[in-house]
């Protein structure tokens, strides 16, 4: 199904802190709105959006705080994602990655495991494209097309690992599916936000020959195909659930083992926890993330059972509040999951998130965070068991 005739094509931005959202959103909308930054730690804490002008006037990018580059479940960025999307549906999803330093880091994998899980439309990674981003001007032609089959080989593994997340994932073509495109968008660094919106246009008449704008054109082409997912659908989809837990837990397999050593296979998985209203539940697909393998001494110490341990909590049922004052919520958030408690039960979660606006918002946005918070630090009397 096509948009033809709707007014916006909706683009969400996501990927890790520093691969180039805010400057990419800049490029596209072809205005400086996002704060793009050298430094992590001044970079997007909040969700941001905005429409381009001119030509891309019809353009709405949604710019989100990036993902840390950590090896734990990045809880509240994730949540943010979450909310945002609740909030405005989904058109296009674009991933962002440094050309220069192509990684499937921890926290993507978790990423695309939540998105697979929450959203459970059968073709939603239809909706995903991937940007290198940091694809110089000044690279030679020749250099990108070579780079482009190792980029290929990158997307196969998202692609087996997204499949490995859910069954209705299974449809997904190499070929057609999850289009790439190529951008430097530092072009924008020389204008500053106080120009004209004249000047702005003298900029875009002047690129627009460029590679990186031709991609970017060839990107909006490919997203205002896609059918908008509205928020009414979106809510649907997500309204069996109250929330979903994730869970990991690592493995050792013994591979060799001499008379004083042992080396071992360390895999670590995850899986979710989907839990009702009525406080029924059911787990989800088991997930790998990683493996590794490690030499060690051998010792007389017999090796630890592994558990199913909490990571991380996605709250699908409180309304959207969050992400209008995710940047103070997130920060009570931070708090709450850092020691301090506050006091309010999931169902009033709820309703003040419904109740939207700003500081409402805001409070709905601690509110949930906080929840999360709770629920990490062990605050919940449920008990969890464990199926494997
Ligand atoms: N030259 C160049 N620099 C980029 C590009 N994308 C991002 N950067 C730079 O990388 C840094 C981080 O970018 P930013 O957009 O803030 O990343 P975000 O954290 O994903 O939003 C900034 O200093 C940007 O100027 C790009 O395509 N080309
Ligand atoms: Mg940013």
């Amino acid at each position: 199904m096509s948009t033809e005739g709707s007014k916006q094509t909706k683009l969400l931005l996501i990927g890790e802190t520093g691969t180039g959202k805010s400057s990419l959103g800049n490029f596209i909308l072809k205005k400086n709105v996002f704060m793009a930054c050298e430094s992590p730690n001044s970079v997007t804490k909040k969700t941001d959006e905005c429409s381009g002008k001119g030509d891309r006037s019809d353009v709405f990018v949604v710019d989100t705080p990036g993902l840390n580059d950590s090896n734990n479940f990045d809880n509240i960025n994730i949540q943010n994602i979450i909310e945002c999307v609740k909030k405005t549906g989904l058109q296009g999803i674009v991933l962002t990655m440094d050309f220069n330093n192509p990684r499937f880091s921890h926290s993507l994998k978790h990423l695309v495991k939540v998105i697979s899980d929450v959203f459970q439309f059968e073709d939603i990674w239809k909706h995903v494209c991937i940007v290198w981003t940091r694809c110089y001007d000044c690279f030679p032609s020749f250099m990108i097309e070579n780079s482009k089959i190792e980029k290929k080989k990158f997307k196969e593994e998202i692609i087996k690992f997204i499949k490995q997340t859910n069954k209705i994932n299974e449809n997904i073509d190499i070929e057609k599916d999850i289009p790439m495109y190529y951008v430097d968008s530092q072009l924008l660094d020389s204008v500053d936000s106080t120009r004209s919106e004249k000047d702005d246009d003298t900029r875009s008449e002047k690129d627009d020959s460029t590679r990186s704008e031709k991609e970017i054109k060839k990107l909006i082409e490919w997203a205002k195909k896609l059918k908008l997912i509205d928020k009414e659908e979106i809510n649907k989809s997500i309204n069996e659930f109250k929330e979903i837990e994730y869970e990991e837990k690592e493995e050792r397999e013994i591979i060799e083992e001499t008379k004083d050593t042992i080396t071992y296979k360390i895999t670590k998985y995850i899986r979710p926890k989907k839990i009702k209203y009525n406080e029924e539940f059911i787990y989800g697909e088991i997930t790998e993330t990683s493996s590794r393998t490690i030499t060690e001494k051998k010792s007389n110490k017999k090796p630890k059972k592994s558990n199913w341990i909490v990571v991380g909590v996605i709250v699908l049922g409180v309304v959207v509040g969050a992400v209008v004052g995710g940047g103070i919520g997130g920060g009570i958030g931070a708090a709450v999951a850092a020691g301090a408690v506050i006091n309010v039960a999931a169902g009033a979660a709820a309703g003040v998130g419904a109740i939207g606006g700003g500081v409402v918002g805001a409070i709905g946005g601690g509110t949930i965070f906080g929840f999360i918070g709770k629920k990490l630090l062990g605050d919940d009397k449920k008990k969890i068991t464990d199926t494997k």
